[in-house]
């Protein structure tokens, strides 16, 4: 069964306006995307201000005037301009995100909710797991999530090289053969969000999908107490079991 598939149904139940944001990193619904936007925010925001101060800089140089090749060309300004300034903008840089991406990767509370997701070609297993680590229900290319609540996924792959990447609500993290990889999100409200591989795997790589569903933490135990139940076999052969 393909995401596309999946999707349909749910998507015809969203306003169009909702469709913009689906799969954005400019739209963050957790406090790691919306870390992760703000550092991208702010790079690019002062590599705009440092690139119209450059070429302001380079037409004055170039301009003819006297005054602006005894400023420019004088060895403090080189000093300045050329060492200095990107070395302590650099750095401070380098803090701030090195401070944002701690903050990421080590929560102090424990998960509420532990997910883990196989890459497979070209598609997503996923396993809610339980406490022992045990697979207390499985779904495919579709994964529910509790609002509010702090979510542990367990990344890992069936076959190559894959890459979990769900914009709205984290950065992307690769699945590498032979590792389990770790990354906790806390969807902040209910809503529908596209996620997808970010590491070409293959010839179907670009199908590769998933939506993710944040419901009320209700809700949530609801669905996971639907899933436990075994699936109702169909009225007669007819019958498409969807
Ligand atoms: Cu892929």
């Amino acid at each position: 069964m393909t995401a596309h598939r999946l999707s349909a149904p749910l998507l015809a139940t969203l306003p169009p306006a909702a469709h913009a944001g689906l799969q954005s990193a400019l739209h963050p619904h957790s406090p790691t995307a919306s870390d992760i936007a703000a550092i991208a925010g702010l790079v690019f925001w002062g590599a705009t201000v440092i690139f119209v101060l450059v070429m302001a800089l380079t037409v004055y140089s170039i301009s003819g005037s006297k005054r602006a090749g005894r400023l420019l060309g004088h060895r403090r300004a080189v000093l300045i301009g050329g060492l200095a300034f990107p070395v302590a903008v650099l750095s401070a840089l380098l803090i701030y995100t090195l401070r944002v991406a701690g903050d990421i990767v080590t929560p102090a509370e424990p998960p509420a909710v532990r997910v883990e997701v196989v890459g497979e070609k070209f598609w997503w297993r996923v396993n809610y797991l339980t406490e022992a680590g045990h697979v207390d229900v499985a779904t495919a290319n579709e994964i529910h999530l509790p609002a509010g609540r702090l979510v542990e996924f367990r990344l890992r792959t069936a076959d190559v090289i894959h890459s979990f990447w769900l914009p709205n609500l984290a950065g992307k993290v690769d699945m590498i053969p032979g590792r389990v990889t770790t990354l906790r999100i806390r969807p902040d409200r209910p809503g529908v969000w596209r996620g997808q591989c970010a590491e070409y795997c293959g010839a179907q790589h670009a199908n590769m999908a998933f939506l993710v569903v944040v419901e009320t933490p209700e809700d949530f135990e609801v669905w996971l107490a639907a899933q436990r139940r075994p699936a109702r076999p169909p009225a007669s052969r007819w019958e498409n079991p969807r």
